[in-house]
This record gives structure tokens, C-alpha cells and sequence, in this order.
């Protein structure tokens, strides 16, 4: 496949005249689609163990807006799961941990992580790549270590992660311990859905926010570095394009693009990444604010096209938002938009 896609070929760096378009979130609650499925399902989790109803979910956005990738339908907490700790999705709340990371002990007594655990994943990429077009790659995807870390430890959601932040403090070689687990974790669970049939694979590093500058060197990206070089270093996944997504982290362009990751997603307030400093290193994905999409299509036009008047001359750029589309957001929106990428 795949030499014809542009997306891929954006990925290895390349100019295109027009982006290749897909969108964090692409499937999910804004869609009438999407809630239509979703209603038959009290658990979110219960509807991710269904490798059909993901393939249906994988597709909808695809159908809907002739997107130029898809993404594997799961979820990243798919690997706290597996490891024992009992993720339930509650209506307004979001993930709840049955048997969250409370002591040490939890972690040196950890089950060890059986990547057969998680088959329905695999078992839905093959589902996805094998009804998708072949011009039209599949992404799979993981949390990053840090960011499993962080909703394990918590147990839930939450807007600082203060007990997260607590517990690393004070526990700070069982923390790194548990790190590499979920490193660990992470590759052999990526290179399962690259068997499986993904073409791509994107990190996301959901709460790289929270984390100052070296406490973000020390307990993300190092773990994120050692996922990418060991993918990087298997034959299986050496050929996989990497996109990393870390919300809003307090480091350099130089730190990010350090990771080794083939793209870097940008989060929607990274106006000032220095994307001259990235040139020929790193391709770039993003970084529309979702908001925007709330407002008029005379406002969505004008922040496009600043946007792509800024990455214009730019070595591989994927057109994205800078995070997930959310609920609010009509499909309409979503449609406009895609339309003035491509017609720019
Ligand atoms: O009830 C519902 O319908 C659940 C809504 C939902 C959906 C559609 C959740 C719950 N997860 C997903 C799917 C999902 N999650 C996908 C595949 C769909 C697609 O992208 O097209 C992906 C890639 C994710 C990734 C994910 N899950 C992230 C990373 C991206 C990001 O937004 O930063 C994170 C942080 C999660 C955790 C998660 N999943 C769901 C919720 C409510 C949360 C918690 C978010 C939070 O902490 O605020």
C-alpha cells in the first residue's frame, strides 16, 4: 500500500501542496453516529472489548469526512486495565480505578503484563485495516508511560494530579520502577497492533502538562525515549512512523524532537515552537484550537488559514487540531473545515 499515501508521505517529511487531514477525536460523542452505537453499551470499556462495534467506530469519521487516516477506536487506559487495576468509565466523572496504585507494594506485587490480555485490541486493528482503503493508513496508539502513570496512581481524572505528584515525590525508585513496567508495556502492546495491521503509531502524553522541566525529562520523556528507541530497534516496528502528542510540556523544540519521535503533535497553545528549529528533523502535526470550531465559519476560515499560511512551506506537515475534538462540536463544523483545508 501506502506509497500513495499522503499522510505517510508527509510523515517521511515530505512537501505536499495540500496536507494530509485527520483529527484527534475523530470518532467519538460529537458524532449522531457515534452516541447511536454507544447507547447500546453501559460500560465505555465493555464497547472497546468489541472488535466489530470498533471497526463500525473506526470508520464513521472516515465515511463522514474522507479523512486521509484513521485511528484504531480504544481507549489509552486499555493497559492499566490489563495490568489489574480495574478501569470503569462513569457517566460525567470519566475513568474510575477499581484497584488504583495506592503503595509501593502495589507495584513490586504487580501482575506482570500479558500483551495476550489485550487480543480484542489487535483483533479490532485487523478489523479496521482490513476495511479501510489501501491508500488510507491506520493509526494505533498508547498513552505514554507518564500519562498511564498518572490516571493509575490518581485512581480518576483530575485537573493537577496532586496525589500523583505526591507519590512520586515520595516514592520516587518505585515510581521509576513502575515506569519501566509500562514501558515495557507499551512496546510489546504497539508492536502486537503493528502485527495486527497499523501503519502509524501515536503516543499520547496526555499529561506531560503537569510535570516542570526536569521532573518532565526525568519521568516522561526518558521513558518515552527508551519506547521509541526499542521500537526503532525491532524488526517488526523499526519502519513505523512515530508521532508523539505531549500537551503543552515545559521543554524546548530541542527536547521534544530528542525523543526521536519521526512527528511531533502539537498542542493547540504551542504558537511559539520554533518551527524553523524543527525544519528536515521532525515532521509537525497540528495544531487548530477545537474551540475555534465553536464559532462562526468566518472565524474558523480566517484562524485556517493563518494556520496554514504558517506551515506552508513546511517539510511534512499533517493537518490536525491541537487536541481532541470534543462533544460540543457540531459534524458540520468538522466538514467546513476539512473542506477549507483542502480547497485552500
Ligand atoms: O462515553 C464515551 O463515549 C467515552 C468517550 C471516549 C472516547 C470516544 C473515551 C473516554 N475514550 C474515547 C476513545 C479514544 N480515546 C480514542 C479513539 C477515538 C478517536 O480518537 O477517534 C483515543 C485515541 C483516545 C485516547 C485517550 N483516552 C486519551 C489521549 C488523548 C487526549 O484526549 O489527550 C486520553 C487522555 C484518554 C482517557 C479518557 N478516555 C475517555 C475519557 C473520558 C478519558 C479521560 C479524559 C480526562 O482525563 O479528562
Amino acid at each position: 500500500m501506502s506509497d500513495e499515501s499522503i499522510f505517510l508521505r508527509a510523515l517521511r517529511k515530505e512537501n505536499l501542496p495540500i496536507p494530509p487531514i485527520w483529527y484527534m477525536r475523530q470518532a467519538g460523542r460529537y458524532m449522531p453516529e457515534y452516541r447511536a452505537v454507544r447507547k447500546n453499551f453501559k460500560n465505555f470499556l465493555d464497547m472497546c472489548k468489541n472488535p466489530e462495534v470498533c471497526c463500525e467506530l473506526a470508520l464513521q469519521p472516515i465515511k463522514a469526512f474522507k479523512l486521509d487516516a484513521a485511528i484504531l477506536f480504544s481507549d489509552i487506559l486499555t493497559i492499566p486495565d490489563a495490568f489489574g487495576l480495574g478501569v470503569k468509565f462513569v457517566e460525567n466523572e470519566g475513568p474510575v480505578f477499581q484497584n488504583p496504585i495506592e503503595k509501593v507494594d502495589d507495584i513490586k506485587n504487580l501482575m506482570p503484563f500479558d500483551p495476550e490480555n489485550l487480543t480484542y485490541v489487535y483483533e479490532a486493528v485487523t478489523n479496521i485495516k482490513n476495511a479501510l482503503p489501501s491508500n488510507i493508513p491506520l493509526i494505533g496508539f498508547c498513552g505514554s508511560p507518564w500519562t498511564l502513570a498518572a490516571y493509575s496512581i490518581e485512581g480518576r481524572s483530575s485537573k493537577d494530579f496532586k496525589k500523583t505528584i505526591n507519590f512520586i515525590k515520595e516514592n520516587i525508585d518505585e515510581s521509576h520502577l513502575f515506569l519501566s513496567k509500562l514501558t515495557d508495556a507499551c512496546f510489546l502492546y504497539l508492536r502486537k497492533q503493528v502485527q495486527a495491521g497499523a501503519d502509524v503509531i501515536q503516543i499520547f502524553d496526555s499529561w506531560a502538562n503537569i510535570l516542570d522541566t526536569e521532573d518532565l525529562k526525568n519521568f516522561s520523556f526518558d521513558y518515552i525515549k527508551l519506547l521509541i528507541n526499542a521500537l526503532k530497534n525491532d524488526s517488526v516496528t523499526s519502519n513505523i512512523p512515530i508521532i508523539l502528542f505531549a500537551r503543552d510540556p515545559k521543554c524546548s523544540p530541542g527536547a521534544l524532537i530528542e525523543t526521536s519521535a519521526d512527528c511531533l503533535s502539537l498542542y493547540w497553545s504551542m504558537n511559539d515552537f520554533d518551527i524553523q528549529f524543527a525544519r528536515n528533523k521532525t515532521a509537525l502535526q497540528g495544531n487548530l484550537n477545537p474551540k475555534i470550531l465553536l464559532e462562526s465559519r468566518d472565524v474558523i476560515k480566517t484562524e485556517t488559514h493563518k494556520l496554514l499560511e504558517k506551515f506552508e512551506d513546511f517539510p511534512g506537515y499533517v493537518f490536525n487540531l491541537g487536541h481532541g475534538l470534543t462533544p460540543d462540536i457540531c459534524p458540520e463544523k468538522v466538514k467546513y473545515l476539512t473542506e477549507l483545508v483542502r480547497e485552500y
